[in-house]
């Protein structure tokens, strides 16, 4: 970490999203990687028919792009992908993997490109280039050795559908499914509750439905940083007059204005487009009870309404159709107490009130959200609420209506879609035994907290990763530290290096790989490859950049190079074929899931993607009542652990300046924090409480109830406006501080939006 005074200035951000300030936030960063003229041809091609989708988000590209359709996050993420920077094995000669452990994540990954295949040498404590079939033979025969059900096949949510369908086949050939990906860290909680509730795991709106909503209610996403070019679609929707209404603890900027770059006037007069109609700074996880609150008056508003023989507020005929549980869950919220639910949700009835009156006038109503609903202990009862709110008036499965979870990585809902999951529910035993001819396994595998118990209790024999910086995106970051250094074998499938190759195994490999914007050329060509947006919309993409070295291999060409080394021949699967051409891996995605995948080659560049459908969106309910299914809470807030004495509840958030663990800068423009990330964000009140002031230094320990001590220091008081009790800080830095056993309860994300915590002042 790094915080001189000198460097750090924190005032308020008084501009819009958007506009000038995001022109000079990709000024401040994209020159830092001295990228070439590819970097422009990247963005001009990006997001648009038959050109190369962005790698930072899981927005919708639409059918008829912008001029420019990419956002300066997108900007920042293409041209640190393209950067003319390189970590070679000459880089490694000069610098011990000791020292390099000890530099900051931004600096490891500002190094450059990683060239060549690498191999851990203990003796000089060094990484050393070894030759690709080397590699390939050695990790196949260190592999073997272990028991495959002890080893981990991670995958980042960035890999292409053809890489995630090889990784996932490889992982079942070799009778695993210990595949746990980005998903058990973010929308797990979406795919697990969203299924139980109306039998679809995913949003069931489409990009269109923004252009018939008349409100949009947003939970705990933060547009501006994370999903910008979604601001668009949100400037549309409230030039139309939409309503939004925001809960999130913090004011978000990208919720508060937005100047659109593409638009001249907005541009020179330095107008803006106010996005929120209201906004709740609800305290951390008290959605729950915001949510009860609002449901709570629509349904005592339809009691009214049916004793003076007025016009019903709830969608009556819906919900005997087509919903289960209403009576139950009415009754709870009738039940409700108000003092209960004002000093959950830390919001006043008056302002559940004015959010409930949009609801009732609205026709047709959209649900936004992100981490700040999925990462918490009763996550999913969050969740549920969010569908029960929808359900009371029928906006799901409706033009214009209905739950839109923006999902994080740019395929991370489609590697999902084709077989990354530890789940053999949702794995197509079937069909694969049928095409390919092998046992595939049905004991579940690990997932992301799995996995770590597995590291830390030193059970787990080996861990590849297809990309991702799994140690540092992690809870409980000190045992997994240690655990990690014990793996008999880590092997690393990256572009750029990051802590997660710096804590080496007995054995340890990096293997660099091609980047989505690169020329993937193969035996039959130039290749193309696909992924799935938040809309379960399929791109092709193509890469045109020259690649960072001619030694990189792609994707596909490494989990096969890896599988090869791993399984006996199979005459079904024939891997060097699939990596000569990828239209082979497509077709036999096709052949496993034809209902989704149905002429997949033909449909590959549709303009804004193909559908893969939803039957929740056309009420059809694959639940196990055949109903949309209401849910009663079982917490009236998220957070899972009860207020006390000098106990505060930490929201772990991504800057302006990272991509999850990669860290672009140390700007957090919208936030107003310059130079440093080393903060903690407070309520002025408990900071005069505690006898602090703004400046000052603190640590923070873990408020767990586990007796494990975890800390961490040198954090700046940074007064904000973030409601009393909570306090903000960035992610990884803070993952010191999760306890691994504070995860949402069934779909196991870590909770890392209310973590308990308490304030050590240094004496
Ligand atoms: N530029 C950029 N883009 C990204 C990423 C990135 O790191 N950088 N990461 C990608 C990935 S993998 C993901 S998963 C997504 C993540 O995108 P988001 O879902 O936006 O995740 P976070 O940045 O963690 O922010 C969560 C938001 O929730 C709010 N919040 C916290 N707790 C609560 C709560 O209890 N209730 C409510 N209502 N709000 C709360 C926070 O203030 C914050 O605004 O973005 C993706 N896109
Ligand atoms: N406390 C806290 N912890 C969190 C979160 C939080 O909000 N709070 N968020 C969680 C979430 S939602 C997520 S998704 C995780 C993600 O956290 P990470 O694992 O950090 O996410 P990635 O962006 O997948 O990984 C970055 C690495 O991927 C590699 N990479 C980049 N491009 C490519 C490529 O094209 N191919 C390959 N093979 N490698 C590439 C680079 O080497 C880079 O170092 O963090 C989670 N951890
Ligand atoms: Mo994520």
């Amino acid at each position: 970490m790094r915080d001189e005074d000198k460097d750090v200035k924190i005032t308020e951000y008084t501009g819009a999203a958007g506009g000038w300030g995001s022109m000079r936030g990709m000024a401040q960063v994209v020159p830092k990687e001295r990228p070439g003229p590819d970097v422009l041809d990247a963005l001009r091609r990006q997001n648009k028919p038959e050109g190369v989708m962005c790698v930072s988000c899981a927005w919708g590209k639409p059918a008829k792009p912008h001029i420019a359709e990419f956002c300066e996050n997108g900007a920042k993420a293409t041209a640190w992908e393209l950067s003319n920077l390189r970590v070679t094995p000459e880089f490694f000669a000069k610098h011990s993997v000791s020292e390099l452990a000890e530099w900051p994540d931004h600096d490891l990954e500002q190094a450059g490109r990683l060239t060549h295949p690498m191999k851990y040498d203990r003796a000089t404590d060094r990484y050393v280039a070894v030759p690709w079939d080397e590699a390939f033979a050695a990790i196949g025969a260190r592999l073997k050795r272990c028991d495959p059900k002890r080893v981990v096949l991670y995958a980042s949510g960035r890999a292409s559908l053809e890489t995630s369908f090889m990784y996932g086949l490889f992982a079942r050939m070799w009778g695993q499914q210990n595949l746990p990906d980005s998903s058990n860290m973010c929308h797990e909680t979406t795919s697990v509750g969203l299924k139980n509730a109306i039998g679809s795991p995913v949003a069931t709106i489409q990009m269109e439905d923004y252009e018939k909503c008349d409100a949009i209610f947003a939970f705990g996403q933060n547009v501006g940083t994370n999903a910008p070019r979604m601001l668009h679609t949100l400037k549309s929707c409230r030039d139309r007059g939409v309503e939004i209404v925001v809960f999130n603890p913090l004011r978000e900027r990208g919720w508060e204005r937005f100047t659109d770059p593409q638009n001249p006037v907005q541009m020179t007069t330095g107008g803006s487009t106010t996005i929120a109609t209201q906004y709740h700074q609800v305290r951390a996880g008290g959605d729950i009870s915001a949510l009860l609150g609002i449901c709570k008056l629509v349904i005592e508003a339809d009691d009214r309404a049916r004793a003076l023989g007025n016009e019903r507020v709830l969608d009556h005929h819906f919900l005997e159709q087509h919903t289960t549980r209403f009576e139950d869950f009415a009754a709870f919220a009738r039940a409700a107490k108000w003092d209960d639910i004002t000093r959950e949700s830390g919001l006043t009835r008056d302002a559940i009130e004015a959010a409930a009156q949009v609801y009732m006038k609205a026709k047709r109503v959209i649900v936004v959200y992100g981490m700040g609903i999925t990462q918490h202990r009763y996550g999913m009862d969050s969740l549920y609420m969010l569908v029960n709110f929808l359900l009371l008036r029928g906006n799901i499965g409706r033009e214009g209506a209905g739950p839109g979870p923006v999902r994080g990585h740019s395929n991370v809902q489609g590697q999902r879609t084709v077989g990354i999951t530890e789940k053999t529910e949702l794995a197509p035993v079937d069909r694969l035994k049928e095409l390919f001819e092998f046992e595939p396994p049905i004991e579940k595998g690990w997932d992301t907290v799995e996995s770590c118990r597995q590291i830390i209790d030193g059970t787990c024999e080996g861990f590849v990763q297809l990309g991702g910086n799994f140690l540092r995106a992690t809870p409980e970051h000190a045992k997994m530290k240690e655990g990690w250094a014990k793996l008999p074998i880590t092997v690393s499938i990256a572009t750029k290096l990051n802590k997660s190759h710096l804590y080496p195994g007995e054995e340890s490999y990096i293997l660099p790989c091609l980047g989505r914007m690169e020329r993937d050329m193969q035996e039959s060509g130039r290749q193309a490859v696909s992924m799935e947006d938040s809309f379960s919309h399929i791109y092709g993409s193509v890469g045109k950049a020259s690649p960072a070295s001619d030694t990189l291999l792609s994707e596909p060409a490494i989990v096969a190079g890896l599988a090869k080394a791993v399984l006996p021949p199979n005459p079904n699967v024939p891997w060097d074929a699939w990596v000569g051409d990828y239209s082979l891996v497509r077709k036999a995605i096709e052949d496993v899931y034809p209902d989704k995948f149905a002429n997949f080659n033909e449909r590959l560049f549709e303009p804004g993607g193909f559908w893969k459908g939803n039957p929740a969106a056309h009420r059809q309910w694959e639940t196990e009542s055949g109903k949309a299914e209401f849910n009663t809470p079982r917490a009236l807030n998220a957070a899972g652990f009860d207020d006390a004495d000098g106990r505060f509840r930490l929201i772990t958030l991504r800057s302006n300046d990272q991509f999850n663990t990669t860290v672009y800068g140390y700007d957090d423009r919208f936030r107003g924090i310059k130079g440093t990330r080393q903060v903690a964000m407070m309520n002025a009140a408990d900071i005069a409480r505690l006898g602090l002031k703004d400046g000052d230094r603190i640590a923070l320990e873990s408020d767990a109830e586990d007796g494990v001590e975890r800390v961490v220091g040198d954090l700046r008081v940074t007064a904000y406006d973030i409601p009393a009790g909570c306090i903000g800080g960035y992610y990884p830095e803070l993952n010191y501080l999760i306890a691994l056993e504070h995860h949402a309860l069934e779909s196991h994300v870590p909770a890392g939006k209310s973590v308990p915590v308490r304030v050590r002042v240094p004496s």
